[in-house]
């Protein structure tokens, strides 16, 4: 390069004019646009792997090191794929305008820059678990035409000297990054309009029936002492709308009822592959279960509670005979991800279940639609597999899933742990009586004892709702004669095997953060 804001060189035969810069960084920039946007709309064609922007964003997320997906929640909490596309989309941006200043017609320095770039997206897609060589085309192509757009808007772009300023675009140029502007977003959103229509589930999950439970496996009905009745307090039942989602899937699974199977195989007696009316045709359990994720801080929110219904695990294992030296279940959802469970919390007489619906309704998409386990007493990231296709009964010396193969703990069940929700972060509170409430949570065991401390003063036992299982969450409240000033308060949580949270903190990874929630309250 020669000069940021101007230049004047010489190509094949006539001396060419100035051209701003930031005409150029748009080319490279729509250029892009255009190579995202065909791809996109090519991906309709094929399998869902095949768009080059979330094969890339996929591929990233897999490729996160566990410190930095522990960052990435911490951070931005189950926004953290809208982040990953805001900084995607950014970078690339980014990597495009400097396309756009290098390329000239003598010397196609940018399309060697977007050829890598496609590269890169080509790498990205084969390494989808679930794609195949074909799924590259949608990419190919769109590179191809992407850098054809960066071509001709550079050649449009160099003006024989003399014939016009060089810092007004020409008409030419003007048509053309209209029109490929244009290309970009209308491929680029109509292909994920469609993306979503053409494998959307909304028409099956119209249709969908519930299973019909039997009066005896229904859950019982939720007593109104469950919930403390404070205001901002989490609510014994979680809606669905609300329910926190952590998963690694950019794209939501669309897998209809039809699509759906269960292959079991590995280490049984009977392998099996089960379809949606072998599933429909089982006997049917519901209950509540309170469901939480490993990436918790001390205190943090990824946790909630449904009403299941579902079909117990341990009849289709029993079903199929697992044998004697199979510890672990390796499941696999329809995008690839691997969660390992031990069988032993399987089969134990927990309600471990392949669940079909979420408080009344069927599973959301983003919850796994249409089956998905839910396993008291385990985090998620080993054992709440979502859009589960496949189960493999091997063994923890053989086999090792998604997250254990990122440093997390391969067994882990979930530790007990209490949170204050009221008052809120910076909510303000006056002096006087001020109800202190939150919920804790120590699933298989249940919570026996809820205690609060203000400045580090005695341990006070706060007032327990009502249990309503060991597998769901338990409301607390502790009333408070606030004075003015800046507090701190603490809660701890005893389980039934007696066991009190431990102060020391450690970090969720490998296994679940410990320490006592504290929150600085300023009364004034
Ligand atoms: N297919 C699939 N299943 C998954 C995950 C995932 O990334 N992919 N994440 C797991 C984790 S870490 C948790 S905590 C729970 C969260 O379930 P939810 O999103 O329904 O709350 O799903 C589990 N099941
Ligand atoms: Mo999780």
């Amino acid at each position: 390069m020669t000069t940021t804001t101007t230049e004047r060189q010489t190509s094949g035969d006539s001396a060419r004019t100035r051209v701003h810069p930031f005409a150029r960084m748009l080319s490279g920039v729509v250029a892009a646009g255009v190579v995202l946007g065909v791809g996109e709309i090519l991906s309709l064609l094929f399998s869902s792997a095949s768009s080059p922007f979330f094969a890339v964003g996929s591929t990233t997320v897999d490729r996160t090191p566990a410190f930095a997906r522990e960052f990435a929640i911490d951070t931005f909490g189950t926004n953290d794929k809208a982040a990953l596309f805001v900084g995607m989309s950014i970078g690339i941006a980014i990597i495009a305008a400097i396309a756009g200043l290098l390329e000239r017609p003598s010397r196609p320095i940018g399309s060697v820059i977007l050829l890598v770039l496609g590269a890169v997206g080509v790498y990205a897609v084969l390494q989808r678990p679930t794609s195949s060589l074909s799924d590259v085309v949608p990419t190919v192509v769109g590179v191809v035409v992407g850098i054809a757009v960066l071509q001709a808007l550079t050649r449009a772009l160099e003006v024989p000297a003399g014939t016009v300023d060089g810092f007004m675009p020409r008409r030419k140029f003007l048509v053309l990054f209209g029109a490929a502007a244009a290309v970009a977003v209308a491929a680029g959103t109509v292909g994920r309009y469609l993306g979503d229509r053409v494998a959307g589930v909304a028409d099956d999950i119209k249709n969908f029936r519930l299973p019909t439970v039997a009066a005896g496996e229904k859950a019982a009905a939720v007593p109104a002492g469950t919930d403390i009745g404070v205001e901002g307090a989490t609510t014994f039942v979680t809606p669905n709308n609300t329910f926190y989602r952590i998963d690694t899937a950019l794209q939501v699974p669309q897998l209809t009822t039809a699509e759906w199977q269960l292959k079991i195989h590995g280490k049984v007696d009977r392998e099996m592959t089960l379809s949606w009316d072998d599933l429909m045709a089982r006997t049917p359990i519901e209950r509540v279960i309170t469901l939480t994720c490993v990436s918790n801080e001390v205190g943090g929110p990824l946790a909630g509670n449904a009403t299941w219904i579902g079909f117990p695990i341990k009849d289709i294992l029993d079903e199929v005979g697992v044998q004697a030296d199979a510890d672990m279940l390796l499941s696999t959802s329809i995008d690839g991800m691997t969660i390992g469970s031990p069988v032993e919390a399987l089969t134990d007489g927990r309600d471990a279940m392949l669940a079909v619906s979420m408080n009344g309704e069927p599973l959301p998409v983003e919850h796994g639609y249409p089956v998905r386990q839910v396993v008291p007493g385990l985090y998620g990231f080993v054992s709440a597999t979502k859009w589960v296709v496949d189960w493999e009964l091997t063994r923890f010396d053989e086999a090792t899933a998604y997250w254990t193969d990122r440093g997390w703990g391969d067994k882990a069940p979930i530790k007990t742990a209490s949170r204050i929700d009221v008052p809120a972060a910076f909510a303000p509170v006056a002096p006087g009586p001020v109800r202190v409430a939150g919920t804790a949570w120590a699933q298989q065991r249940g919570i026996e004892r809820v205690e609060v401390r203000v400045d580090n003063g005695p341990w006070q036992e706060a007032t327990l709702a009502e249990q309503y299982t060991i597998d769901t969450w338990r409301q607390w409240f502790w009333d408070w004669d606030a004075t003015a000033g800046n507090h701190n308060i603490q809660v701890r949580a005893t389980d039934q095997d007696g066991n009190t949270q431990v102060e020391e903190r450690t970090p969720p990874i490998p296994g679940g953060s410990t320490g006592w929630h504290t929150r600085t309250i300023i009364v004034s």
